[in-house]
């Protein structure tokens, strides 16, 4: 049997495991903060934690997993709809949030237990707690990440204990990642990337990571040039890094000292690659993943960084390349293209309260269909060229359903009809487009207030960037909103 966190068991308790801004713990002090958490929510079906990026929201994940609990984290920022949605969904028994948070509403009466300012100590001696241990078979649900599809609410996807021990541990052996490494990050802390890989990531390996609470590239010079060893961020945040750098010679120096940058959530573009690895003599190597695989693919830190590629598979992953009628594409030539499907032990189980949905995820014989769309180089090296879905969006690296969004649209008092896609943007990957037909065109909403309202259901970072009015919406003979004639004007 062996441990989750081991660090946290028998590592220097002495040793920083977690910083955000001024703050930050011990191993030992994490030990106590986690362990007083899992003491609190042991017995509990599932614990929502309101995922703001402090300290407070690491402890609370921590101390979940420690009483073999499952920790559901939600955005702070989330909409009413969605947030209604998600709490009804996953129907937590409680919610962890950092003292002094504020609430919303939509969280009616359920208990809110707030994480302990956290006090010196260690992890109680004997530790008893389900969590701490881990066997190779462990299907416990570790954590309920929800995330959008096409069509509909977002779908809580179920991942299991051992599926965040094999990506973290596939990760450390790609990346040479230990103890010793010091992440600097600043991504969000209610996805995948955030929360597994930017924290769990480093505790499992007993190192250290220091959040910024809110990305810019002075928190990244600044951390990087005092002892920070890896940075993880999504491709807007190296795009953001690629356009200072000219005017910031500290920046480049700090990027320079880097053991690993790694982008992932969305592709990273060649150009911004290409601009770092002058200003900087290093390159950014990315990994592929998603909240039900967790990572799949990544460059190893021995390896050959190609700009364009996400690496190999991943030790333990099986990945293959599927055509539309199925057949399987063998040729490993760069050029013959198909849809990415995977098997392993990083997979997670299904979608809560969905069957329909995790049925439909995975062929027959246990594939699931990631939706990407890819060629393999003669090295195996895999290179994404599309996804299968137009109505996925990816902004900022947050995936985007388009029809949430227009279901959230249709509620506007002034919208008739709405359809949503995403157009290229240098910042963002994608931004959102919103193409309305207006109840009355001499007043139709503005953008702001579209914006806003999409805001107030769903989360900010779903909100149009761009609205176009039109007369009429592009439709086939069946009535369907043609997105191609959209995007194609
Ligand atoms: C804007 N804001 C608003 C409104 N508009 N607040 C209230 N009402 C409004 N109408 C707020 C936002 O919340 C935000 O606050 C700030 O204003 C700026 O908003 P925005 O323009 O959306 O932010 P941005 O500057 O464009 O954000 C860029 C970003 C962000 C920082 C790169 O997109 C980001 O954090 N992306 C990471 C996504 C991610 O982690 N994806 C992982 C999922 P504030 O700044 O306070 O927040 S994919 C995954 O997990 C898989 C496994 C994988 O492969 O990794
Ligand atoms: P999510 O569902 O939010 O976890 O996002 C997963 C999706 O992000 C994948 O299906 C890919 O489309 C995309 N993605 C993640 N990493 C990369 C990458 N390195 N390059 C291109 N796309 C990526």
């Amino acid at each position: 049997m062996s441990s989750l966190f081991p660090a946290l068991v028998d590592g220097p308790r002495e040793k920083i495991a977690l910083r955000f801004g001024e703050r930050s713990l011990t191993y030992g002090e994490l030990g106590a903060a986690a362990g007083a958490v899992a003491a609190r929510v042991r017995g509990t079906g599932r614990v929502a934690v309101w995922a703001t990026p402090e300290l407070e929201t690491a402890v609370a994940v921590t101390g979940t997993l420690l009483a073999g609990v499952a920790a559901v984290p939600l955005n702070p920022k989330s909409g009413e709809k969605e947030l209604a949605h998600i709490l009804s969904d996953s129907a937590p028994g409680m919610i962890l949030a950092a003292p002094g948070a504020e609430l919303p509403a939509v969280v009616g009466d359920m208990e809110r237990v707030d994480v302990d300012s956290p006090r010196s100590g260690d992890l109680p001696a004997g530790t008893a707690f389900a969590g701490v241990s881990l066997s190779d078979s462990d299907e416990d649900p570790a954590l309920i990440v929800y995330t959008s599809g096409t069509t509909g609410p977002p779908k809580g996807a179920v991942i299991p204990r051992r599926a965040l021990a094999t990506t973290l541990d596939a990760l450390a052996d790609a990346w040479q990642w230990t103890g010793d490494d010091v992440l600097v990050q600043a991504l969000p802390l209610f996805h995948v990337h955030g929360l597994v890989l930017g924290i769990l990531g480093p505790l499992r390996r007993g190192g250290s990571v220091r959040h910024l609470g809110r990305f810019s590239t002075e928190g990244v010079a600044r951390e990087l040039a005092d002892g920070a060893t890896m940075l993880f961020g999504v491709p807007t945040m190296y795009h953001r890094i690629a356009e200072a750098l000219p005017d910031d010679p500290e920046l480049a120096k700090a990027l320079g000292r880097a053991r690993l940058l790694v982008s992932g959530s969305a592709a990273l573009p060649v150009h911004d690659h290409e601009r770092i690895a002058a200003a900087t003599g290093r390159r950014v190597i990315e990994r592929y993943g998603m909240t039900e695989t967790l990572m799949n693919t990544a460059m190893r830190a021995d390896g050959e960084a190609r700009a364009g590629t996400v690496g190999p598979p991943l030790p333990g992953v099986e990945l293959r390349l599927v055509e539309e009628d199925g057949t399987e594409v063998a040729a490993y030539d760069g050029e013959s293209v198909g849809e990415i499907q995977v098997r392993g032990p990083n997979l997670f189980t299904g979608y809560l309260n969905r069957p329909d949905a995790t049925a439909a995820a995975f062929t027959a014989d246990g594939w699931f269909r990631t939706g990407d769309v890819a060629v393999r180089e003669a090295d195996g090296y895999v290179r994404i060229v599309g996804r299968k879905a137009t109505d996925l969006i990816k902004s900022g690296g947050y995936k985007i359903g388009a029809g949430e969004i227009e279901n959230a649209l249709l509620e506007h008092a002034g919208v008739r009809e709405a359809a949503v896609t995403g157009e290229p943007d240098p910042d963002l990957g994608e931004r959102i487009v919103a193409w309305i037909v207006p109840v009355d065109r001499e007043v139709p909403p503005s953008t702001e207030e579209l914006a806003e309202h999409v805001t107030r259901r769903l989360a900010p970072h779903k909100r149009p960037r761009v609205v176009r009015y039109l007369d009429a919406l592009p439709r086939n003979d069946m009535g369907k909103i043609m997105k191609r004639a959209l995007a194609d004007g």
